[in-house]
């Protein structure tokens, strides 16, 4: 059964940005592939939001930042366990850019995420001291969207977690698999999955929209 995409359902496109494409400094594997399945579902779309992973260059979760640490381990900070990372989506470069092979001239908002240098955002609504709104929901709800859908990079980070607080914010949201790619760093897209099941984030694929 095709699923009947509505007037008022929206479509967030996570983190489509060139360090997380092939070649950037936090390449995701596969994350070129899924751009022209996002352009395709898209057009199913009146509404269209992006995230953009937007980080100060001394950014808390750079491994860099970090005396001895290298990249994807686990440190403690003030609000929990975070993931080292590779220096990325550093403000005004190019790999924080939105890939311009994205072909949706519709999209109405991107939202960034990520710049206050303390905390980490992997989320597109709350940040992650789990209470540093980014204004997202706030957003959703002043227009009285419908349903969401979520596409892009990396499932089990940005895309899950933004997905997770949608529930919880109360929309009925779902994510496009096979518009997405993972990172997949010690069984993190696993978990993902089932706290996103758990959360009661739908999983779907293209087809079932695209018929
Ligand atoms: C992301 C790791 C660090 C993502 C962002 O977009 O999934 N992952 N920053
Ligand atoms: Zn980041």
């Amino acid at each position: 059964m095709t699923i009947e995409i509505q007037p008022n359902d929206l479509l967030v496109v996570v983190d489509v940005q060139y360090d997380f494409l092939p070649g950037g400094s936090l390449a995701v594997a596969g994350g070129d592939e899924i751009v022209p399945l996002i352009n395709t579902l898209a057009r199913k779309f009146a509404h269209v939001v992006f995230t953009q992973d937007w980080h100060p260059a001394d950014h808390i979760s750079f491994a860099s930042q970090h005396d001895g640490r290298q990249a994807f381990e686990m440190i403690e900070l003030s609000y929990g366990p975070q993931v080292l990372w590779p220096d990325h989506c550093i403000w005004d470069s190019h790999g924080a850019e939105i890939s311009a092979d994205l072909d949706i001239p519709h999209g109405q908002l991107v939202i960034r995420k990520g710049y206050n240098r303390e905390i980490d955002s992997y989320s597109g609504f709350q940040e992650a001291d789990r209470h540093t709104p980014t204004g997202l929901a706030g957003y959703l709800n002043e227009r009285d969207v419908g349903r969401l859908y979520i596409v892009g990079l990396a499932t089990d980070f940005c895309v899950g977690w933004t997905a997770i607080d949608a529930a919880a914010a109360g929309f009925e949201v779902t994510v496009v698999e096979d518009a997405t790619r993972a990172i997949d760093n010690g069984g993190s897209l696993a978990k993902a999955w089932a706290a996103m099941a758990e959360a009661g984030v739908g999983r779907v694929q293209s087809k079932d929209i695209l018929g």
